[in-house]
């Protein structure tokens, strides 16, 4: 009985390590030479209201939802007021200030609070990994009125 119970410890900790070392090691699928992202609008610098649309512009690849393994896509992520860059090793988590739009969109409208924000479009894919290199646009400062 305590040979099984040894064993079966053993077991579960070979398992965590897997796990650990899976986390760590997601591939990041290469992104295409020339690849740009970009936010159409607003512009840097531009004064808007607090409910606001933003449009995302990608050259050089497609937009595919996440999940779908198409070569040279992606899908956008948004971030809004990130100073420190995420982890670009690892799948972006989902918070208010990291948003996914895994369904392919390319655009969005947001509601923020007077005042100024940062915007920033980064490329994910298929498993919300950044590419490799980053295909990341200008983070661009806005006032919220
Ligand atoms: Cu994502």
């Amino acid at each position: 009985m305590k040979t099984l119970f040894a064993k079966t410890a053993f077991a579960a900790l070979l398992l965590g390590a897997a796990c650990v070392a899976q986390a760590a090691d997601v591939p990041r699928t290469p992104s295409p030479a020339g690849a740009e992202v970009y936010i159409i609008s607003p512009k840097d610098g531009a004064t808007v209201n607090g409910t606001f649309k933003v449009q995302f512009g990608l050259k050089g690849m497609g937009v595919a939802p996440a999940g779908v393994d198409v070569p040279e896509t992606g899908h956008h992520h948004l971030l809004i007021d990130v100073k420190d860059q995420p982890d670009m090793s690892a799948p972006l988590p989902t918070t208010d200030n990291i948003r996914h739009f895994g369904k392919g969109q390319t655009e969005t409208e947001l509601n923020l609070t007077p005042g100024q924000h940062t915007l920033q479009l980064l490329v994910g894919d298929k498993n919300h990994v950044p590419l490799n290199p980053v295909v990341e646009s200008q983070k661009i400062t806005i006032t919220v009125k």
